[in-house]
């Protein structure tokens, strides 16, 4: 199943093989269960071999430094960070969107995170990457999300480029589940 994935990958990255210099498809994986299990801290019926439509939504983002800023209480980026303006071909779809959404492999394989890529194009190079993933199957429903700890900087290089989140990059767990708007926000008023 895995290998299978792991070729179909590399034969979409061939497809891609012409335009490797002005586009870069990035995949952040977790071949372990550590994602699957900060997924269920939020929803513990989260299902590995996720359905299509119960998939939560991903985003991905370009940061001009390699420091991740928060979301603003109305969810957009903050800083020098922005959307990636990238929107993947897939009806649909919206700025940013990382294709086939939190998706997690089989219990036998250990759960892992098999999201698709986020494709970033050559004016963009030099910037850092990073993905959030929320809790809901779109934007106009999550209240919260969990970030990347740290970035990926993005280089003209071979597709496509796979990155193990562990050890190196790492989800922000000080707190995992972060509030797009705080509740006590609304309350303050
Ligand atoms: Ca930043």
């Amino acid at each position: 199943m895995i290998f299978a994935i792991y070729t179909l990958v590399i034969a979409f990255a061939a497809l891609n093989a012409q335009t490797a210099t002005d586009k870069v498809y990035i995949r952040f994986v977790d071949r372990s269960d550590s994602t699957f299990h900060l997924i269920r801290l939020e929803d513990p019926g989260y299902q590995d071999m996720t359905p299509v439509e119960s998939r939560w939504i991903m985003l991905g983002y370009l940061s001009e430094d390699d420091i991740i800023d928060p979301l603003s209480p109305n969810g957009e980026p903050t800083g020098d960070d922005i959307v990636n303006p990238f929107v993947i071909p897939i009806e649909g779809s919206i700025k940013g969107q990382v294709a086939g959404g939190a998706l997690f492999g089989p219990a036998e394989y250990g759960s892992p995170f098999m999201p698709g890529f986020a494709i970033v194009t050559q004016e963009h190079f030099g910037k850092y990457l990073y993905i959030r993933v929320f809790n809901a199957t779109s934007i106009s429903k999550a209240t919260k999300y969990i970030v990347l700890k740290h970035p990926h900087l993005v280089k003209a290089e071979s597709n496509p480029v796979i990155l193990d989140i562990f050890p190196d990059i790492g989800w922000d767990t000080e707190q995992v589940w972060k509030w797009i708007q705080p509740p006590n926000d609304l309350s303050e008023d």
